[in-house]
């Protein structure tokens, strides 16, 4: 804590500089390490709390480098000066502060974490379902319907509920424009929440590519090949599409 009006200066100087670092630095992540595109209610919910802790890292190191270059910088050793430096006997105020403040940003940021989860995976009374099956390596879809599928093609606007199922291995369902993320387990069947908020051909209007599900688990030598273009389409597009596959699927099952 200042004690002099000498100290008062070097304290409010190294809070100029941390406020000027933690601005730069959460900047300089932002611009270096952009998030994709948001095409879910989730993404935003997620990019909040995601942003929260960008600003939060961005502070704890600008607290810690600048005040240990300043301290560097400032307080070096003068030529001719052979003393010993100041005794310090520690400080009990500082210390109740050091350890009290981490602890409520823990507890803020745990019941924020917990927040956002609740926010993410709350469960819809009317949800779209479709099963997902990963295997070695691609991605098969069925749909209520009876309908099965090499394509994923969902609604926009509604609240999915995608039931995940591996054949062989552990794979994991990730669109990264979505954000959420979930894996497949063997002899399992695991659930993942999500609310698509463009279509996609908005989506490659704007951006010039397609949306595509991957596959986020290391599942074998051809990993990489495992993902699958995602079709997000109004919901009467998505009802008239469901139809046209069982009509073509059907003779098919029937002359087996
Ligand atoms: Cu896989």
């Amino acid at each position: 804590m200042p004690k002099s009006a000498n100290d008062r200066r070097h304290f409010i100087l190294v809070t100029v500089l941390v406020v000027i670092s933690t601005v730069l630095l959460n900047w300089l992540l932002s611009a270096a390490l952009p998030l994709p595109v948001q095409a879910s209610l989730e993404s935003l919910v997620i990019d909040e709390l995601i942003g929260w802790h960008v600003w939060i890292i961005a502070f704890l190191f600008s607290l810690v480098v600048v005040f240990m270059l300043y301290s560097i910088v400032v307080f070096r050793r003068r030529d001719g000066d052979e003393g010993e430096g100041e005794h310090f006997e520690g400080n009990t105020m500082l210390e109740i502060i050091w350890t009290a403040a981490p602890l409520v940003l823990v507890v803020i940021f745990a019941w924020y974490g917990i927040d956002t989860l609740r926010r993410v995976t709350f469960e819809d009374p009317n949800p779209v379902v479709i099963k997902a099956v990963g295997f070695q390596w691609g991605w098969r879809f069925e749909y209520p319907n009876g309908v099965v599928s090499q394509e994923l093609t969902m609604p926009v606007d509604r609240r999915v509920r995608m039931d995940l199922e591996t054949q062989d291995v552990n794979h994991a369902f990730w669109i990264p424009e979505f954000r959420v993320k979930s894996d497949l387990l063997a002899g399992q069947t695991t659930h993942l929440w999500f609310t698509p908020t463009m279509t996609s051909a908005e989506y490659e209007a704007e951006h010039g590519r397609e949306i595509r599900l991957v596959c986020a688990e290391l599942c074998g030598r051809a990993h990489w090949s495992m993902y699958s273009t995602v079709k997000i389409v109004p919901e009467a597009e998505y009802t008239a599409w469901l139809d046209e596959q069982l009509a073509e699927q059907t003779p098919s099952v029937a002359q087996k």
